[in-house]
């Protein structure tokens, strides 16, 4: 699914700004006909979350309605209009005056629908239509992610409320850009660009799918001030590019290459799209990632998509603050932690030279229900493994997809505390490795993962190509006792890397802190502490060939559910605080990174 384009054959109307809204608390308004229009609204922003703008929704996370209007432009030609939504979380069902047009499940990923099929049905006019959504984003165990589990979850212990199975708030609402575009009525679908290195050349392929089998194609590739140009053969949609001498694409050189893609009828361009592609490879070896056939670790944080004003809703400018914020701390990496992010984060990361990895909604994934339900959840898995590569498969950013963020085995507690080693349940090892499975059919360019819970199961580790896993060691585990903490680190980590013979990067370490806390004794919650417990874990890792990254657990603090664990509803494991000051860490990592 490419970005929406504007250009000369290409049209686009955002439809973000103020709508109307109305919270459905006793989910009558399917009952009372609301999507012939919303009886009663207050204005909400578009985007952003629902819940941090009224009082009486904070906490809210059942269905809420959203309204608009909106004409499409007399200059438009007529059809080929598609209405789009960058995120909306979790299940949307959309009308267009007063008729059911699509509705969509799963948040932070884009769905689409063509106004064209809609045409008999009823008249798009180019007068004013009536847009009506309807977001529920109840919590259920056979979601992903799931909520409101009864069983098999580390939710039992936390005591979160809203009965989430992961630490962050589920935010609720259209998080993210709508917009009208329109392409022409011949026009190119997709685009898929991959890269490789051959004896220090690059070759890029490019292939596209055209809306007609009957045009030529043909790509420019903008290098310098020379622009190369290729056809290809006899109407074939695969183009090859070769490259003496690439300018390639890493952390210390972010370099874009301007490639425009072009398709003909009848000797005329019908259609253009542009992309800024990296040329860069991405492989293990051994126990090693080689990025561009040299070995990279990679420094960074796990991160989330979360502000005191639009929650989880899309803010640019907050966007472009972390990542100066991420480059001031000589970070070279972070994790989508726990759910694709939007498109323009991956912009930042492709201009500023960030190594992603892109991760799905699959947190808090349990095993221990009907196995029905548990295939509920991979057929959900698997359509948001679909979409995001769909969306993110031509970034340079991104060097890995991520499966998973702790799947709990059954037994976890009881592998937690006593390291068992005993078989797993086959269902368990079996979902992650048709996730495993799937990304590789979609992609072969890239490396593929998930991140592992202390007490993972070794199977469920045999078919990854690094092994990441989050470790508590010195917070969760032995806190306040450093060097057991580490010891115990080591011992489970040379374990892990005898039976796997994989290279291993700890996606999550870190100690909540309140900034401003301080002791010169070993004390939990203090900027102290944190500097410390992060200090022994990147010593450790310098001392391990088998460790290729580390990412601290986490940028910044971040909104999560209410529990004894977690105060002021914040997890405070931040480096920065959640309005992006420094605590004492973040100036260390830097001093560390930099
Ligand atoms: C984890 C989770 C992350 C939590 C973190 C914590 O293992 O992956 O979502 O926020 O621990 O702080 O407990």
């Amino acid at each position: 699914m490419l970005a929406i384009q504007k250009n000369k054959f290409r049209n686009f109307l955002p439809l973000d700004g103020i709508w109307d809204f109305l919270p459905d608390f006793d989910n009558v308004g399917i009952d009372q006909e609301w999507f012939l229009g919303i009886p009663s609204a207050r204005p909400i922003a578009v985007p952003s979350s629902w819940n941090e703008l009224f009082l009486d929704t904070t906490d809210y996370i059942g269905v809420g309605w959203y309204q608009t209007t909106f004409s499409l432009p007399d200059s438009w030609p007529e059809g080929n209009i598609r209405l789009r939504f960058e995120s909306v979380t979790y299940k949307a069902t959309v009308w267009i005056n007063g008729v059911s047009v699509c509705s969509h499940e799963g948040g932070h990923l884009p769905f689409e629908i063509s106004l064209d099929q809609l045409v008999d049905l009823y008249p798009i006019q180019k007068h004013i239509n009536t847009l009506v959504v309807r977001v529920e984003n109840e919590l259920h165990p056979n979601r992903v992610p799931p909520g409101n589990v009864t069983s098999g979850s580390l939710r039992l212990f936390m005591g979160n409320n809203p009965a989430t199975n992961y630490d962050f708030f589920p935010y609720a609402g259209i998080d993210r850009s709508v917009s009208l575009y329109q392409v022409p009525e011949i026009h190119i679908n997709d685009i898929t660009v991959k890269t490789d290195l051959i004896d220090g050349n690059a070759v890029i392929e490019i292939v596209v799918d055209a809306s007609d089998d009957e045009v030529d194609y043909s790509v420019e590739l903008e290098s310098g001030s020379t622009l190369i140009r290729e056809s290809s053969q006899n109407r074939s949609n695969h183009i090859e590019i070769h490259l003496k001498d690439p300018n390639l694409w890493d952390p210390t050189n972010p370099f874009l290459y301007k490639l425009t893609t072009f398709i003909k009828r009848d000797s005329q361009i019908v259609d253009s799209y542009n992309l800024d592609i990296g040329v860069r490879t991405i492989k293990v070896i051994n126990n090693q990632i080689l990025l561009n056939d040299k070995p990279i670790e990679l420094k960074g944080f796990g991160r989330h998509e979360d502000s005191s004003v639009t929650g989880r809703g899309q803010n640019l400018p907050q966007s472009i603050k972390d990542h100066n914020l991420l480059k001031w701390t000589g970070a070279n990496s972070y994790r989508t932690s726990h759910y694709p992010y939007s498109q323009e984060d991956l912009e930042l990361a492709d201009k500023n030279g960030f190594l992603v990895i892109g991760e799905i909604p699959a947190v808090g994934l349990f095993f221990d229900d009907d196995s029905d339900e548990i295939q509920v959840r991979l057929g959900k898995c698997r359509q948001q493994i679909d979409e995001l590569i769909d969306r993110d498969k031509n970034h340079p950013s991104i060097i890995m997809w991520s499966v998973a963020n702790e799947p709990f085995p059954p037994d976890l507690m009881n592998r937690m505390q006593s390291s068992s080693d005993e078989a797993v349940n086959p269902i368990s090892t079996q979902f992650l490795n048709t996730l495993i499975a799937d990304v590789r059919g979609l992609d072969d360019s890239r490396l593929v993962t998930f991140a592992a819970i202390h007490g993972t199961p070794m199977e469920w580790l045999e078919n990854v190509d690094v092994v990441m896993v989050n470790r508590y060691y010195g917070w969760y585990f032995d806190s306040m006792n450093l060097d057991s903490a580490i010891e115990k680190l080591s011992d489970e980590l040379e374990k892990i890397h005898t039976i796997t013979q994989k290279p291993i990067m700890i996606s999550e370490f870190g100690a909540d802190t309140v900034e401003g806390m301080h002791s010169v004794s070993d004390e939990l919650y203090t900027e102290e502490y944190q500097v410390e417990l992060l200090k022994k874990y990147l010593d450790f890792a310098q001392s391990k060939d088998f460790m290729v990254g580390m990412h601290v657990w986490v940028f910044a603090d971040f909104r999560t559910t209410h529990s004894t664990m977690r105060i002021g509803g914040l997890n405070r494991k931040g480096v920065f605080t959640r309005d992006r000051k420094p605590k004492m860490a973040a100036h260390f990592l830097r001093s560390r990174w930099k």
